[in-house]
């Protein structure tokens, strides 16, 4: 049985490409020092796939930026304010213009609009996104592939090459520059896959997988039929195609991807394990079925022996034409379980990584073909050993929890007033002006915060001394908003990491790694929590922090805390009850926390929202169901305040109308989204929808450090008063403000201000 893996995580180990790309932005080391370290991690983990025994390793998975980025440049779909004219024409792309697209340069190096960042289907890794205009034509414009491909072969490697496949590529396209058919860019797509696997294939090239996880989505009809066009013509390319489908089943694609004229098939058998029968059933007679069986969007071990009886009939069925790996590439899992000194033995033991993964993907193929090593014996026994330790763990089950949940009533997740009644208490409670002007939670995360950090991680820094830090960080943020006359200010959150790890490190059921880094987008990187048992908060987790900044203000301090969806959504997630059991454990616990914060006196909490959108399944048949219960994780966490308490939501990365029902459901006193890019239009499906609670559109963009001026944001208000009553608008930038410096921050904010008050001038 062939062992293999659709992609292995590129950052390495020690977060290695992470830190030699942002060195090398800053000019702290050269190009060559860059392409070098590229060199070693490759070599290192073709090396780790060939030492677990796989019978391939994976090139092309490596990227410096972005693997659906590198396929824009092969494609030469590089956007003209990024290029000169001259290097589209058959020039090979250079990497510098690549980092120019992600960031946002031009050649001159003045400001450009950087290419726009998705989420990759539904992980948190984000991609950018190919720009795709009407009439355009492509030519092989990088040889990076080719070049990979000489050195894995050079290195005496076997390879198999992934690329994603043309019709995901154009799926995952935005149109530019006038509505028109993404389809209509097949056939010129096309031209260049076949010049890319021919040449492949002159190179020795076996095997090439083409990943088009679009097929586990809804597809119109014409794309249906396109697949077909496409991958006959593919048909023609000399070695041998398998086409990978992963993050859930094929559904109504499924007899569409088995009539395609490919060499094998990959499926996902952990999130659709019922869809492998029908799969077999209509194989082609020489088709090669690649079945996916270790989760590669999760870090649990598998249950080996359970895997060995249910792929032992698939191995009599197919033979030779069984092939085994994880669902989909291991770029969604942290790279090795061996670092992680600090977590102890017994969880460790439930746990499995992108390293480990290599291994049970390799035993598993060894135990059906009885072909087992004593290592492999010892691999299976430990697993089931394992799973059943964890199984009757007693860390793992709270009665206290599940008594808890068990006794939630519908109540429990209404506010006691409406809206309209809850806005007159607060009002009065709050006496905000016309306007509001606010923040979206974090300021600056600055070196020194992050030094002071990471020395108080290491022990060389004392609680009280680091407490002391955070609250000087936090008083500079207060005093700064005091200045900028801020009518809500916030704590600042410099005494958190990240937004998700931060309560996971202090909620009971949750473990939290040390180097348990994944890729998030370019080089930056997210530590996701691993929630393992009942949720439970032991103690308050924000409230010292609030308080404190309540004393330094007359003003109403917000609280800030993170959503129960995005909680689970940024975290590693039990995998033995459902998800929305452990969502709702999650509200429970932050339904604490909002109720501490008010008792501290703290008038207004956000609870942060922003996965949302993202946690939609891919089938929108399954819609419904998540969005019930995640308003109701939303609404559980937030209910239990009083009228005159505001409850504030944020937002981002959205597009809206899918879930503005979902997003009015949550009841929110106000919510904050992400708007300026998108020229308030974002706000059409408020108005379309009658939104009837507060809204903050965003009047500028975080994610540039360009300064709005007053005029600008006063006339994209202006627009939003087109949508929105005065008496129902916020003002506040996009998006949380930690990834800019405070001389952005400052005048930026100085100038959001000074468009509120004109504002009241005009309105009041
Ligand atoms: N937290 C988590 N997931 C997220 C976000 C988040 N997903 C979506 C979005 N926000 C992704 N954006 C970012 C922005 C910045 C960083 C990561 C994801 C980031 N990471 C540091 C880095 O790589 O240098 C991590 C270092 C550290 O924590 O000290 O800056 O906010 N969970
Ligand atoms: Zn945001």
């Amino acid at each position: 049985t062939v062992s293999h893996i659709l992609g292995y995580p590129r950052i390495g180990a020690q977060r290695e490409l992470k830190k030699a790309t942002e060195a090398y932005w800053k000019g702290a080391c050269t190009r060559s020092e860059l392409e070098s370290i590229g060199r070693e991690l490759r070599l290192r983990h073709w090396q780790a796939q060939q030492d677990a025994g796989l019978d391939f390793v994976s090139v092309g998975d490596f990227a410096f930026y972005d693997q659906v980025l590198n396929v824009s440049l092969a494609l030469g779909a590089v956007p003209g304010r990024f290029n000169a004219a001259a290097e589209v024409v058959g020039g090979e792309i250079d990497l510098d213009t690549a980092f120019r697209m992600a960031r946002g340069r031009a050649p001159s190096g003045e400001p450009a609009a950087a290419c726009e960042m998705t989420k990759y289907f539904d992980t948190n890794y984000h991609y950018l996104v190919p720009e795709l205009h009407d009439g355009q034509t492509f030519t092989l414009a990088s040889n990076r592939l080719f070049d990979e491909v000489d050195e894995v072969l050079r290195a005496g490697f076997t390879p198999k090459v992934t690329l994603t496949g043309p019709l995901t590529w154009l799926w995952l396209g935005k149109t530019k520059g006038g509505d028109f058919d993404r389809l209509t860019l097949l056939d010129s797509a096309l031209d260049v896959y076949g010049e890319i696997l021919a040449r492949l294939a002159t190179q020795g090239i076996e095997w090439v997988q083409l990943d088009e996880p679009a097929l586990v989505q809804d597809l119109p009809l014409a794309w249906q039929q396109a697949y077909e066009r496409a991958y006959h013509r593919l048909q023609s390319a000399p070695l041998k195609l398998l086409l990978a489908t992963y993050f859930g089943g094929l559904g109504d694609n499924l007899s569409l991807a088995t009539r395609l004229p490919v060499a094998g098939l990959h499926i996902d058998a952990v999130r659709a394990p019922q869809q492998v029968e029908s799969v077999i059933d209509r194989l082609g007679p020489h088709q090669v079925l690649s079945v996916g069986v270790v989760d590669g969007r999760n870090i649990w071990r598998a249950d080996l022996a359970a895997l060995r009886e249910r792929l032992l009939p698939l191995k009599v069925r197919l033979g030779q034409r069984l092939w085994l790996a994880p669902s989909c590439s291991l770029l969604h899992v942290p790279v090795d379980l061996a670092q992680e000194s600090d977590l102890d033995d017994e969880l460790i033991s439930w746990l499995a990584f992108a390293r480990q993964k290599l291994d049970e993907v390799v035993t598993l193929a060894r135990l059906i073909d009885n072909r087992a090593t004593p290592v492999d014996e010892q691999r299976l026994d430990q697993a089931t050993r394992a799973l059943d330790a964890r199984r009757e763990s007693t860390r793992i089950h709270q009665a206290v929890v599940s008594e808890r949940l068990a006794a939630v009533s519908p109540a429990d997740s209404q506010r006691q007033a409406s809206y309209p009644f809850r806005a007159e208490a607060q009002r009065r409670a709050l006496k905000l002006p016309l306007f509001p002007t606010t923040t979206i939670g974090s300021f600056p995360q600055t070196d020194e915060i992050r030094a002071a950090r990471r020395a108080f991680k290491a022990g060389e820094l004392g609680t009280a001394d680091y407490q002391a830090r955070m609250q000087a960080e936090i008083a500079y943020a207060v005093e700064r908003q005091q200045a900028l006359d801020i009518d809500v200010p916030v704590h600042g959150e410099a005494e958190r990491n990240d937004m998700v790890e931060y309560f996971g490190e202090q909620l009971e059921g949750f473990a939290f790694t040390r180097f348990g880094w994944v890729q998030s987008y370019g080089s930056r990187c997210v530590k996701p929590p691993v929630i393992f048992g009942d949720v439970s908060r032991p103690t308050p987790m924000t409230v010292r922090w609030s308080e404190y900044a309540q004393t330094l203000t007359d003003k109403p301090m917000k609280g800030m805390l993170t959503g129960p969806v995005t909680i689970l959504q940024w975290s590693f997630v039990r995998d033995d009850q459902p998800r929305e059991t452990t969502c709702r454990q999650i509200a429970l616990a932050l339904r604490d926390e909002v109720l501490d914060l008010e008792k501290a006196g703290i008038k207004i909490i956000q609870i942060d929202e922003p996965a949302l959108r993202e946690g939609l399944p891919l089938r929108q048949h399954e819609w419904q169901e998540y969005l019930d219960w995640a308003v109701e994780s939303f609404q559980l966490s937030a209910a239990g305040v009083a009228n005159a308490t505001q409850i504030h939501t944020h937002m981002c990365y959205s597009e809206f109308n899918d879930i503005i029902g979902a997003i009015a459901a949550l009841d929110a006193d106000v919510i904050t989204i992400e708007t300026s890019r998108s020229d308030m239009h974002l706000l059409d499906a408020f108005q379309d929808f009658a939104y009837p609670n507060e809204i903050g559109p965003g009047v500028y963009d975080i994610h540039t450090p360009n300064i709005p001026e007053v005029s600008w944001m006063v006339d994209l208000m202006e627009k939003a008063l087109e949508k929105i009553p005065a008496e129902r608008l916020w003002i506040n930038p996009d998006c949380g403000l930690k990834t800019r410096n405070w001389a952005e921050v400052e005048p930026a904010l100085a100038n959001m201000v000074e468009a509120a008050k004109v504002l009241r001038q005009r309105y009041a």
